[in-house]
């Protein structure tokens, strides 16, 4: 993949390139055609990490070439001393230039980039190149041409050399390009792969204003990115649709040699970690020592923090650095010489030094950072949120623990709840989680034992006080839950080891019973995602009323129905309205809600979990407000009747 010293000296040449492409830039699809472009815009980025530039324009040509322009400097015109030729021609005619050619500042690129102009020119069509530089405007072309003699192509040679074409009061190096169609699979840039490109590099160059232009449409488009916060406003980008936690992100710099860093953080209130980081500009998507040297100091240095401010007592044990990524987005951007890619898609940071200097930088500047008096609110929110992550983390693991030692006798008592069915076909058998001992007992008697198996839970505890998922996932008939499917939470879930396709929640149609479909549903949602995703889980519907009359006994599941069904019968009927599934007897129960021919389920989405759980989150948090508005924007976020009630609930 990577190019080898070696093999270039060896093949001097463009036409090497030619030969082999993949060797220079990766592939010749898509993204060896995008390389080209990054190639080119490395030279203006490293100009304007230097200090001497502060706009690029890229402009998509309707012709499918590409314009690059900075207002740099300028490419040296002057004759190199040695090579006798003038530097624009050694830039795009001799093959890694950049490194001999350039100043110093220019070895900070490499890795997947850097691999030199002179390829872009080898692999276009034709390249052409401005440069305006004390007050003159210089020109030259570059072709590839057949070359009907030796059969082949001869890769960017000079069709018009170096020469002064104008007067000028500007500065810059303007370059197009046209990739050879003979080359690439295709030659068609990716309107949305340089966006994504240009804004990333406009985060990661604070003040740069990157402009871009695409004339290849209809109605032609200009965007300018251009980021006065840098990292910063890049963090804030990333938590534009979320909930943050504090509203400025923490920044830090610093330096050691030729090694420099600089870090934005902030949390949202999800629990996901994005930690993005960068080398020299370049995604390291695979992480690599720079992040590991980052975590380790943010974990000691917030823990360190913790305990100064006694928020760890004495025999506390530290927080894992876990717990202080939950919600956390991050991103570091480092610059360093002599860069190893490694890993799968050579994205991952390989330098061992990388580690131990990042760790000390980081330590530093964030311990300073963090004792500014201006910030002990946001370390303040930080550490209870990484409290909240280390309490469920306790609890996971007795569930884990739990999942684990199958044969133990706790786990015979906990599944001693269970009335297991007979059947053996995983893809036949159904588990109800009933709500209430009584419940629990009716339906026992109710069910066709063949392939319906009960777990009755007992209401009150679980719904009383089991508000918070790490006091859900504690609870013992939560633990007999997951002791009865048999599958292991979290990251040991196996959908192999399903026991029952259908689980089905049977709860009251009262505030309780919707309240305890709320919770079941956000553990699921947590811990067993993909029982949901796969379709696993259900609501069974009990029904609301009993319609009697002399030769006919029906039941309405909602009020809708009700009406239809007492429409024709004046007053010669009796209603009954039930409170709860304990009020039906074992035939109406099974003949209402449990016998698959005639019983409504409803299958729970992952979007009904997500908004269970989003629910549980709002309503059992600390935040009235938040709690107030929820329930007035939400009280019938679900059509279903049953739904309703979960609303109307808290
Ligand atoms: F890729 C490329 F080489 F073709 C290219 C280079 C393309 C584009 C769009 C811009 C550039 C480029 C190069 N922009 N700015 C520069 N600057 C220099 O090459 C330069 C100028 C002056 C001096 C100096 O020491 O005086 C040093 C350098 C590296």
């Amino acid at each position: 993949m990577s190019y080898n010293a070696k093999d270039i000296q060896i093949l001097q040449g463009l036409d090497a390139v030619r030969m082999r492409p993949g060797m220079y830039i990766g592939s010749t699809g898509p993204r060896g055609l995008h390389h080209l472009l990054w190639e080119i815009i490395d030279n203006s980025i490293d100009e304007a990490a230097n200090g001497y530039c502060d706009r690029i324009i890229v402009t998509l040509n309707a012709d499918n070439s590409v314009t690059v322009e900075d207002n740099g400097r300028g490419i040296p015109v002057d004759i190199h001393p040695q090579k006798g030729i003038t530097g624009v021609e050694v830039v795009f005619t001799e093959l890694h230039a950049g490194g001999k050619f350039m100043d110093t500042s220019y070895s900070y690129s490499g890795g997947l980039h850097g691999v030199g102009a002179s390829v872009v020119n080898a692999l276009s069509r034709w390249l052409t190149v401005e440069v305006c530089k004390d007050g003159k405007v210089y020109k030259a072309e570059f072709e590839s041409t057949p070359d009907t003699a030796k059969r082949k192509i001869a890769s960017g040679r000079i069709k018009s050399p170096l020469r002064e074409v104008g007067k000028t009061d500007k500065r810059g190096t303007k370059v197009t390009f046209l990739p050879d169609k003979s080359v690439f699979e295709t030659i068609v840039f990716s309107l949305d792969v340089v966006t994504k490109r240009l804004r990333e590099l406009a985060f990661l160059n604070k003040g740069l204003a990157i402009e871009l232009c695409d004339l290849r449409a209809q109605e032609p488009l200009k965007r300018v990115y251009r980021y006065d916060g840098g990292l910063v406003d890049f963090v804030k980008y990333l938590n534009e649709d979320k909930n943050v936690i504090f509203k400025e992100p923490i920044f830090i710099s610093g330096s050691s040699g030729d090694f420099h860093m600089s870090v934005a953080i902030q949390y949202n209130d999800g629990y996901t970690e994005s930690v993005f980081s960068y080398v020299n500009n370049i995604p390291t998507t695979e992480g690599g020592m720079h992040e590991t040297g980052f975590k380790a100091a943010l974990t000691k240095v917030f823990n360190d923090y913790a305990r100064s401010k006694g928020f760890l007592k004495e025999k506390d044990p530290n927080f894992l650095g876990e717990d202080f990524r939950e919600g956390i987005t991050a991103v570091i951007s480092v610059k360093m010489k002599n860069v190893q890619f490694e890993g799968q898609t050579k994205t991952k940071l390989g330098n061992p030094e990388a580690r131990t200097i990042m760790e000390s930088l980081t330590a530093d500047a964030l311990s300073q950072a963090i004792h500014k008096p201006s910030l002990r609110a946001v370390m303040e929110t930080i550490i209870k949120k990484a409290e909240a992550a280390a309490k469920v983390r306790a609890a996971a693991r007795k569930a884990k623990e739990l999942t684990r030692q199958k044969n133990s006798i706790e786990n015979a008592n906990l599944v001693g709840k269970l009335s297991s069915c007979t059947g053996k076909k995983a893809e036949q058998n159904e588990l109800f989680i009933v709500e209430g001992d009584s419940a629990g007992g009716s339906a026992k008697q109710a069910r066709d034992r063949a392939f319906q198996a009960i777990l009755p839970l007992r209401g009150k505890p679980l719904n009383a006080e089991k508000k918070r998922i790490d006091q859900v996932l504690s609870n013992e008939e939560i633990r007999s839950i997951i002791s009865a499917l048999g599958t292991g939470i979290g990251e040991d879930f196996n959908l192999d080891n399903l026991k029952y396709h259908k689980v089905i929640i049977l709860s009251d149609a009262d505030q309780d019973g919707a309240h305890i479909k709320c919770i079941l549903m956000t553990f699921f949602f947590r811990y067993m995602k993909e029982l949901i995703s796969n379709g696993h889980l259900y609501i069974g519907l009990p029904p609301l009323y009993k319609v009697e009359t002399k030769s006919s006994v029906r039941y309405a599941y909602n009020n809708e129905e009700l009406g239809q069904i007492t429409k024709g019968l004046g007053k010669n009927y009796t209603l009954q309205r039930y409170k709860g599934l304990g009020e039906m007897n074992p035939d109406q129960l099974w003949e209402t809600t449990m016998d698959p021919a005639r019983r409504k389920l409803i299958r729970v989405s992952i979007e009904d979990a997500a908004e269970a759980e989003k629910l549980i989150t709002t309503l059992m948090g600390d935040n009235i407000e938040a709690r107030k508005r929820y329930i007035s924007e939400h009280s019938n976020f679900n059509k279903q009747d049953s739904f309703q009630e979960l609303a109307n609930a808290i």
